[in-house]
């Protein structure tokens, strides 16, 4: 038996633990960029990076699609459904160990089998996250984030705290106060609200206002009662801006942090931002991200990427080195992910079938991650692009510029001031110089 798995049987047979390589090696089952130990501005890759592990995609997922069955064969799933969640549980718990990473990330239907039978729901969640506590002590594997799926079961089909039928608001607060229950439990660093149906199809039958208004009492309520039962945490919105719904309320950062203020949830709450939803809402992955550090509203990030040539939220593993580059350089200006992290809301394709496939897109994943973090240190240490955004606003930092942002001008003194500086000389922008710029500290 080897020392990475606690179960009674092992899942990912002939895979050991994962090591560092190298960028020289050649073997697929090694890290050639991300060195765990390795000190990078003053913490190690491991403390920086927070890797976590989404259970959903990594064990549960088959490679179903509107056009066909799944293609995915868990060795782990089982007749019995409470057998098949232990044995998940196992095969989670020995891939994250395998794989070295600290933290992993659930809904409780991924870990625990639903019911419409709420008794039936609670007593599986009881069970299955008290396996999932011992899994946590013998392994040191941490939640980064739980949350409840109020979306799949058709009870959910319009909405949950946002529907129009109390009952399934009701039952969805349910699910809710469970998940903060085994959240305080296994001692979550953070708790998910990803509003997959709080949006509409057709606004002919949805009174948008009382549903808005709707999700802030639901949210509020969770706080208190996450409070109240000492969940220390941070809450987290995922936006999104469609799919499955036509429009989702949370759309985008920007959005959902606006929300958040207008309803006084800014405290508890921030942003769990996931690179295909920003894509999705017409945004770049870094977009969405310094909305939020400018906030301080930036929680914690859902790792992957979206296809280029279509718009869906097809959630691939991050491989771009430009666009973690750029996560990173907002990372590590916010002074890093505090009590977030990466977590891989990415699946393997539908034709990617090998058991070792799982561990090959991690490592892939967090290669990526660790050299966007080197090359973002690089960048950021250097200065050179600090430099030229200083001078590009250096109107600002003295005279009548100082004066303007320091609320000291009226409209009438802009003018008076224009009228005396006459015609603004042309400025460049030097997007093609950063863009190269970029290229260098990368291939340098
Ligand atoms: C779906 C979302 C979802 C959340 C958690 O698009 O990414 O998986 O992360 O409910
Ligand atoms: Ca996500
Ligand atoms: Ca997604």
């Amino acid at each position: 038996m080897s020392n990475y798995f606690t179960g009674n049987e092992e899942f990912f047979k002939g895979i050991g633990k994962v090591g560092y390589e190298g960028k020289g090696s050649d073997n697929p089952l090694a890290f050639k960029f991300y060195d765990p130990d390795k000190v990078v501005a003053g913490k190690t890759m491991k403390e920086h990076l927070r890797f976590s592990v989404a259970y959903w995609h990594s064990f549960c997922a088959t490679g179903t699609d509107p056009f066909g069955p799944g293609t995915i064969v868990h060795p782990w799933d089982d007749a019995d459904p409470m057998t098949a969640a232990m044995k998940k549980a196992d095969a989670a718990f020995e891939f994250t160990t395998k794989m070295g990473i600290d933290y992993y990330c659930f809904h409780d239907v991924d870990a625990s089998p639903d019911s419409d039978n709420l008794a039936e729901y609670e007593k599986n969640y009881k069970t299955t996250a008290e396996y999932l506590k011992k899994l946590q002590d013998a392994t040191g594997v941490k939640l980064l984030w739980n949350t409840s799926n109020v979306f799949s079961n058709p009870i959910f089909m319009n909405g949950a705290a946002s529907n129009p039928d109390f009952n399934v608001l009701a039952r969805a607060a349910a699910q809710v106060k469970n998940s903060l229950d085994y959240n305080v439990m296994l001692g979550g660093a953070n708790y998910v609200f990803w509003g997959g149906r709080e949006g509409y199809m057709s606004l002919l039958n949805t009174d948008m206002k009382r549903e808005k208004e709707h999700i802030a009492q639901f949210f509020t309520m969770a706080r208190d009662y996450g409070r109240k039962i000492g969940f220390k945490g941070t809450f987290l919105i995922e936006p999104k801006p469609m799919e499955p719904t036509k429009h989702q309320y949370d759309f985008d950062a920007e959005t959902a942090i606006g929300f958040l203020k207008a309803n006084g949830l800014a405290e508890d709450f921030k942003c769990n931002i996931e690179a295909n939803h920003a894509t999705l809402a017409g945004h770049t992955f870094t977009h969405d991200l310094q909305v939020c550090a400018d906030e301080g509203m930036l929680g914690s990030v859902d790792a992957n990427k979206g296809d280029p040539q279509n718009g869906w939220d097809t959630d691939e593993f991050p491989t771009s080195i430009y666009e973690t580059t750029e996560a990173m350089m907002v990372i590590l200006k916010q002074g890093g992910l505090g009590n977030g992290g990466l977590n891989f809301d990415a699946k393997i394709r539908r034709n990617s079938t090998d058991m070792e496939d799982l561990f090959i897109a991690h490592i892939g994943g967090m290669d990526v991650f660790a050299l966007g973090l080197e090359m973002a240190d690089k960048i950021i240490t250097d200065g050179k692009f600090d430099r030229m955004m200083k001078e590009r606003y250096a109107s600002f930092d003295s005279g009548k510029g100082a004066e303007f942002e320091a609320g000291k001008m009226s409209l009438e003194d802009l003018r008076d001031y224009a009228a005396a500086a006459g015609t603004p000389a042309q400025i460049s922008g030097k997007q093609e110089l950063l863009e190269s710029m970029v290229n260098q500290y990368l291939f340098k």
